[in-house]
């Protein structure tokens, strides 16, 4: 039997606020932007906003440094506006998600200036500090050989009290100290109590794993010889309190309303994903897995470029784990392909050749609205936004983790003899797997900057904006745009499969053709979906690989020649 809940059916579509609509012509997203195409995700068959960090902040991680977390960033707008937003979006039937940023703060939060202002403040105990190690010779050095994400090591020294501060990401964003009741206390309050009292449907919580570091805090193996710090995950994910602190956060505040949560988890076992999601655990509701995100990614080094193409047996594989977990469980799964972290998926699973870009984006629409777990969009998406061009220079790109990521990287490959060849394949991984690709504003229309702004953005618009906008394809009605709404409908006219469903794969080696099943009770059980995807530019031929009896629901295309799927034709069938 199915448990129906409201997060498990909806599709979630995620904003990142300083790319989604400027109101005021200051080049940067702001809330009353937001508040104005409401009506366009409604439109579109949105059910849950997912706004990616709107609080107060240096903005030195786009926002996911928080210095008041009771606070709006200024230039987004106020308290006031968000309580409009959560009335306009509700008075919509449309949900709205914050998110949690609670492994750090910014370093401009007056709890760590406090932190760090002697070691017997009442707050010195909030973050990680540690005393320095000095060698034989009297240099100090850090605590351990932890790395940041962004190519650092973790640990910055602090004159004022000669001790180290632990950051897993930039230096301005000190980690919180878990182990301590009243930071989590205060966390609780301030982060979480504050926005579920005005009215928030829920969190999508950042680095949902990292919280419970292992305390001895050892060395880890050496990855990168050339570099002094190394990847922690071993230590950092998945630590021994980490289910004991969300059992904490769901008793403490989550239970209190009816709200969603979903954890970002990169890196962790099938186990530990079951005991973060499985409904009697009282954790989460649901958690983001990697899978499908790092297919095409070298895992150590994520923005490098990959030494072969990523392939179909690889896509399939990755979509199976991430919603296989759950099977005969009473946990919960999410289908995402894109957020703002990731390039697009247009650029990676797709063809961005005219003759089948859009064919080949709505092949992934297919794909997705028939995946078991919730849904997720991220802006820009339903209209197949792409990567940034390869023209741009280095310079363009303005994310924090590509610039870190180069600058270790001239550091240590600077004097080289091949150093401008090994310079543009790291440049070409850039344009591939680069946060920026998903941070570029998004495409209302084929005006100067794309409808964005009156005004030069505060990141550059994608030179494809005339080709590529929401104006265009609202005017299309075989755009991607409404086809990502159609399929959006077909999903949830056929939810007991498509969102509920069990899922199989049916064709693990074929590299031309992605065919798979939902069915409810177990594989032979009827009806069922067929879903057949060819993803080349060569036609394939068309199986059916069920047995019973078929009709069509959804497709791509016109089906032309029954027996062929021209090339990235796909269809969705459902089987009796
Ligand atoms: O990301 C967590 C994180 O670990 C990513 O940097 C990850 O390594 C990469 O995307 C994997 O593909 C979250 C936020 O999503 C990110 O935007 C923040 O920069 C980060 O936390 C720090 O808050």
């Amino acid at each position: 039997t199915i448990s129906y809940t409201w997060w498990k059916d909806a599709t979630v579509y995620q904003i990142w606020p300083a790319s989604f609509k400027d109101s005021n012509g200051d080049g940067l997203g702001d809330i009353p932007g937001i508040i104005s195409k409401l009506d366009y995700l409604k439109n579109l068959g949105v059910d849950v906003i997912w706004m990616s960090p709107m609080y107060d902040s240096p903005q030195d991680d786009m926002g996911y440094d928080i210095s008041d977390y009771k606070k709006v960033y200024p230039k987004y707008g106020t308290v006031d506006d968000m309580k409009v937003l959560l009335d306009e979006a509700h008075s919509r039937g449309i949900k709205l998600v914050l998110d949690l940023v609670v492994n750090h703060t910014s370093s401009e939060h007056r709890w760590f200036k406090e932190s760090r202002s002697s070691l017997d403040n009442d707050k010195r105990d909030w973050y990680v500090w540690k005393k320095p190690k000095y060698d034989a010779e009297g240099n100090r050095h850090p605590p351990n050989n932890w790395s940041t994400h962004f190519s650092e090591p973790a640990w910055t020294y602090d004159e004022t009290t000669d001790e180290y501060y632990l950051h897993l990401f930039a230096k301005s964003q000190p980690d919180l100290n878990w182990e301590n009741p009243a930071t989590r206390n205060a966390i609780y309050d301030e982060a979480m109590s504050f926005w579920f009292e005005l009215g928030v449907d829920g969190f999508r919580i950042d680095v949902a794993n990292m919280y419970s570091k292992d305390q001895r805090f050892l060395d880890v193996p050496i990855v990168f010889p050339d570099q002094s710090f190394q990847p922690c995950m071993q230590y950092t994910h998945n630590g021994p309190r980490i289910h004991e602190f969300h059992k904490e956060m769901f008793e403490k505040v989550t239970s209190k309303y009816d709200a969603m949560t979903v954890g970002e988890v990169a890196f962790c076992s099938r186990e530990d994903a079951l005991k973060y999601v499985s409904a009697k655990e009282k954790e989460m509701s649901m958690i983001f897995l990697f899978d499908v995100v790092d297919v095409g990614t070298v895992h150590a080094n994520r923005l490098e470029k990959p030494a072969n193409p990523w392939k179909l047996s690889e896509l399939k594989q990755a979509v199976e784990n991430q919603c296989e977990f759950i099977k005969g469980t009473d946990a919960w799964s999410t289908v995402f392909f894109e957020n703002h972290d990731q390039p697009r998926s247009i650029s990676k699973f797709g063809s961005l050749n005219p003759k089948y870009n859009f064919k080949s984006a709505k092949l992934l629409a297919m794909l997705q609205t028939a995946l078991t777990g919730t849904l997720y969009i991220y802006q820009g998406q339903e209209i197949a936004m792409a990567n940034l061009p390869a023209s741009w220079s280095i310079d363009e790109y303005l994310d924090i983790m590509t610039i870190n990521y180069y600058r270790n990287w001239v550091e240590i490959h600077g004097k080289d003899a091949d150093f401008e060849e090994q310079k543009k394949v790291i440049l070409e991984g850039i344009n591939m797997l680069a946060r920026d690709h998903a941070r570029s504003p998004v495409q209302w229309d084929a005006s100067e900057y794309a409808g964005f702004s009156p005004v030069a953005p505060w990141t550059r618009v994608n030179d494809n904006y005339k080709e590529i906008n929401v104006e265009s394809q609202l005017n299309d009605p075989n755009s991607v745009l409404h086809f990502w709404a159609k399929s959006l409908k077909v999903r949830k006219e056929h939810k007991d499969l498509l969102i509920y469903g069990a899922y199989k794969t049916l064709d693990q080696d074929n590299e031309q053709v992605y065919s798979f099943i939902k069915y409810q009770n177990d594989e032979t059980s009827s009806p069922k979906a067929f879903v057949t995807l060819n993803f080349s530019d060569e036609p394939a031929k068309f199986e059916r690989l069920v047995e019973g009896q078929y009709t069509l629901v959804n497709s791509n295309v016109d089906v032309q020649d029954e027996a062929t799927l021209s090339p990235y034709e796909g269809r969705l069938y459902i089987v009796d």
